[in-house]
């Protein structure tokens, strides 16, 4: 599979759309703002602007749908939970990552959830985990912010969210330095095999 024949396929917000009613895999890219998601996906397209990022929190808020090989839809989600962002705006973004998430249950192979390795998980993380993990969606996590730690930094964080996360396999990874980044193409085109 080549992830760089990729094109922006369409975004979608809280309302009926006929993607509901599509069979393709699907691959969704969700966490809290600003983890570095959108450049995530840009690294593993080879692309340096096809999805749109900023240094800014709250760049991406809509759920953005990009159409690899005119086969397989790789999602951008919107980050959760920021309690900085007006309430409403707030609510209506976490509204649109689960109603997404459940719309498209039986599509998703993967959700890869994008934690900071220089930050603890919070409760919001953990509770987006367990939503997850309830609606028996398969997870990859990946600390992202890799680049920003010293080796034995990184592995302390590794294990810490290894026991947070109930013994989940982790990936560091980096847009910067593409740690990790062969190794996080090769499980997500097997998952879509
Ligand atoms: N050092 C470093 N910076 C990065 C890396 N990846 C992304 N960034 C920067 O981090 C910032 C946020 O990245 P985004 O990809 O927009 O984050 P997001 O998770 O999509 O956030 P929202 O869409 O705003 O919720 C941007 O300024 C990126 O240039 C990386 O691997 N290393
Ligand atoms: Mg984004």
């Amino acid at each position: 599979m080549k992830l760089a024949d990729v094109k922006f396929y369409k975004s979608i917000w809280l309302k009926s759309d006929e993607i509901y009613f599509d069979d393709k895999k699907e691959i969704v890219f969700v966490w809290r703002s600003n983890m570095w998601k959108s450049s995530l996906l840009n690294t593993i397209f080879q692309k340096k602007d096809l999805v749109k990022t900023s240094s800014k929190p709250w760049k991406t808020r809509l759920a953005n749908l990009f159409l690899v090989e005119n086969k397989y839809y790789f999602t951008d989600l919107p980050g959760y939970g920021f309690a900085k962002l007006w309430k409403e705006l707030r609510e209506e973004l976490d509204w649109l990552i689960s109603w997404y998430l459940e719309e498209r249950k039986n599509s998703i192979k993967k959700v890869v959830m994008l934690i900071d390795s220089r930050l603890w998980p919070q409760d919001s993380d953990f509770e987006m985990y367990q939503y997850i993990l309830d609606l028996e969606l398969p997870v990859l996590i990946v600390l992202s912010k890799s680049d920003r730690l010293s080796k034995s930094e990184l592995k302390k964080s590794e294990n810490y969210a290894k026991q947070k996360f109930f013994w989940q396999e982790i990936l560091p990874i980096s847009s910067k330095t593409k740690l990790g980044i062969s190794e996080l193409e090769k499980i997500l085109k097997n998952c879509l095999n």
